[in-house]
């Protein structure tokens, strides 16, 4: 498998794909306030996951996961655009480009985020719609469950208000609630995406166990790996500033743990990711590599 190739011609496909889904998007004015930030180069991990991990179980690319992946990183951009506002992180630079509000005003930005959300379900809802199959429902139930309060909007809301959280009374409840953060606002969606896919390629209930431990570690290690370049990053290469963690006084693994620590837990975490993805696929595969080039990332 020449895994460069292969990415380079996932990557290919989902952007044609994610483009002639929002074809139709009217007015003008939201269409290019929704494809600004989508098709601003982001690195496409949760639909090359989900690909990946349907790839991983059947032997073979299908097109049937293309909806799925589409909506993925449609909802994932949305996040993304919200996390950047004043409200929130107000951030302005994403994906080395000027955020979404900078660009477009505030108002067309939260309007973006919402019509990418809702475009999401009517990608999934329409092909379940047209193809009636248990496994097309339990992908997107599990994808609109990863997304919601039960997922990153719950994680979401624990970060910009964790005092309100109520677990915060003592160092122990500190680190429950940075786990609790991790978990959902960012590995909630990373593990939707793994087990999305393997859910698509009909993987037995005990391997869909192991992708979901799969992702639950990739979703730690990833969020982990963003604190340490959040500190240690080259900006120009992030795309986005750096040390703004510091300045929006975040708790943050490293801000909590320190750097060296976050460092040794983030080999930990990554390493039992590929120690399952092993046993899931001794083979190795399409999986395999992208998780490996995930935990080598610089941005
Ligand atoms: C606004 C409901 C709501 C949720 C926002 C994802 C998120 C929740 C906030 C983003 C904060 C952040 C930077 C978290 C770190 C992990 C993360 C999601 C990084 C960005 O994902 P990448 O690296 O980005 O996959 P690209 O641009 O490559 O898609």
């Amino acid at each position: 498998m020449d895994f460069k190739r292969d990415l380079k011609q996932k990557i290919h496909n989902i952007n044609e794909n994610l483009e002639a889904y929002l074809k139709e998007v009217y007015p003008p004015i939201l269409n290019e306030s929704m494809c600004y930030s989508l098709m601003a180069g982001g690195k496409r991990l949760r639909p090359l996951l989900l690909l990946g991990a349907y790839e991983a179980e059947t032997g073979s690319a299908s097109d049937i996961t293309l909806p799925f992946a589409c909506a993925l990183e449609m909802i994932h951009t949305y996040s993304l655009i919200h996390d950047d506002l004043p409200a929130m992180d107000d951030d302005d630079f994403r994906r080395g480009k000027p955020t979404n509000h900078k660009v477009y005003g505030e108002a067309l930005a939260i309007l973006a985020g919402d019509s990418l959300l809702n475009k999401a379900y009517e990608i999934m809802t329409g092909y379940c719609a047209e193809n009636i199959e248990a496994r097309f429902i339990q992908a997107m139930k599990i994808i609109a469950d990863a997304a919601g309060a039960a997922g990153m909007v719950g994680g979401q809301a624990a970060d910009t208000h964790p005092e309100k959280c109520g677990l915060l009374s003592n160092e122990e409840s500190a680190e429950r609630l940075l786990e609790y953060i991790h978990e959902h606002k960012t590995g909630a969606l990373l593990t939707a995406s793994v087990v999305a896919g393997a859910v698509l390629g009909k993987a037995s209930p005990q391997r869909l166990k192991q992708y979901a431990e799969v992702g639950k570690k990739l979703g730690l290690s990833f969020q982990i790996k963003d604190d340490i370049l959040n500190v240690t990053g080259n900006s120009a290469i992030l795309g986005k500033p750096v040390k703004s963690d510091d300045k929006n006084k975040k708790l943050t693994y490293v801000s909590f743990y320190g750097l060296k620590k976050a460092e040794k837990d983030f080999e930990t975490f990554s390493q039992e990711a590929m120690t399952i993805l092993q046993e899931l696929c001794p083979q190795g595969g399409f999986l395999t590599e992208l998780v490996k080039t995930m935990a080598e990332r610089v941005k």
